[in-house]
């Protein structure tokens, strides 16, 4: 009986042991700090897998659509609109007391047909004014922020030749903003792009952010996308970027975070999705799981590029994992398809790797 009763303390103990342990999260610990956030799945938005659903909960306080509110999805045709998921993760929002940041409004990809068609400064000056008005509009005062603009910068510095700068030629960029802030004028604008630690890229988007203030427009803040690898781009780099951002008197989010720990084929970086390469078993190592020394040199990736942002945390508002867990990371087809890869915080069982304790403890009161 005595022993019973010990057998079943211990097991309390153990118990409420765990769950100290588990209480810490991400979002609590980074609180008054930056923002924590991750992209999302249709599937996810939709809470089809309850552990995700809590892990999602319990971990990150900004929620992203990985793809359903890009123009191709949510407003497909000229005249047809699909809120059904972009309502189901603003309603997720306010159910985990989230914010959410819009991804995105004008970008070349992923973009719906009918912009193309537009050949006139007017019809794409109406065009744009509808789908901003349309969309910003629907969800203004929920909106903490929105990637008004996305990827309009190519490498060299110079500006993607879109459907939109051949159209309107670089105005178009001030007035997408100038549109987001009229349909919304709560939410913090951004300009959101990869390989932002680039010396021409960034001279680039300098430039172009210059411009936009110039014009009146509001632009709040700058997205570093933070598609990375175990030693590219070096930290300094990275803060030497973020402070060259900083410098424009606009905030810096890191947007879309995961540190790739596959071979490189063709040093291809950033996240051009026209960049391919074949599957290979030399590029894919590590189908039966990653090796120890691959899971410590991540983990201590992860916390050097953390005390980073934690160095600069006044100018950094927000850092989003792209992505749950491992097994639904882009990066699993990119930019050879079909590997296996291993980018994010948590494994494919869920479970909270290296990485995830290596960023915690950087917050852990001494
Ligand atoms: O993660 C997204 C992936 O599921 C899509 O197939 C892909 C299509 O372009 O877009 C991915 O997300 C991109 C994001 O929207 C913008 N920056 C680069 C991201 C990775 O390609």
């Amino acid at each position: 009986m005595k022993l019973n009763r010990i057998v079943l303390l211990s097991a309390m103990l153990v118990t409420a042991l765990a769950n100290t342990t588990f209480a810490q999260s991400l979002r609590s610990a980074y609180d008054g700090a930056f923002l924590i956030g991750t992209a999302l799945s249709t599937n996810q938005i939709l809470e089809k897998d309850p552990v995700q659903a809590a892990l999602v909960a319990k971990e990150f306080n900004v929620l992203t659509a990985e793809n359903d509110m890009k123009s191709s999805l949510l407003h497909p045709e000229e005249d047809v609109y699909k809120w059904e998921i972009a309502d189901a993760l603003y309603a997720l929002a306010e159910k985990s007391k989230s914010k959410v940041h819009g991804h995105t409004l004008i970008w070349h990809s992923q973009l719906s047909r009918f912009f193309r068609d537009k050949k006139t400064k007017e019809d794409m000056i109406a065009a744009m004014t509808k789908h901003i008005n349309t969309v910003a509009g629907r969800y203004a005062g929920r909106t903490f922020s929105w990637d008004v603009v996305n990827e309009a910068v190519e490498g060299d510095g110079s500006l993607r030749k879109s459907v939109f700068l051949e159209v309107l030629g670089e105005d178009y960029l001030a007035l997408a903003f100038k549109l987001a802030a009229a349909a919304d004028p709560k939410a913090e604008l951004y300009y959101n792009d990869y390989s932002m630690t680039g010396v021409e890229k960034r001279n680039g988007v300098i430039r172009m952010v210059k411009k936009i203030q110039e014009s009146g427009a509001k632009i709040d803040g700058i997205g570093m996308q933070g598609h990375w690898g175990l030693e590219s781009p070096t930290i300094e780099e990275i803060e030497t970027s973020i402070l060259a951002y900083a410098a424009l008197g606009v905030k810096v989010s890191i947007t879309e975070l995961d540190i790739d720990v596959l071979p490189n084929p063709r040093n291809v970086s950033g996240a051009d999705i026209s960049q391919s390469a074949q599957n290979t078993a030399a590029l894919n190592p590590y189908v039966n799981g990653l090796p120890d020394e691959i899971k410590a040199a991540q983990a201590k990736r992860y916390k050097d590029i953390f005390a980073l942002f934690l160095k600069h945390k006044s100018v950094i508002s927000r850092v989003t994992l792209w992505g749950v867990n491992d097994g639904n990371s882009w990066k699993n087809n990119f930019p050879a398809r079909g590997r296996t890869n291993y980018p994010l915080l948590f494994d494919r069982e869920n479970k909270p790797k290296e990485a995830y304790y290596s960023i915690l403890e950087l917050r852990k009161k001494k």
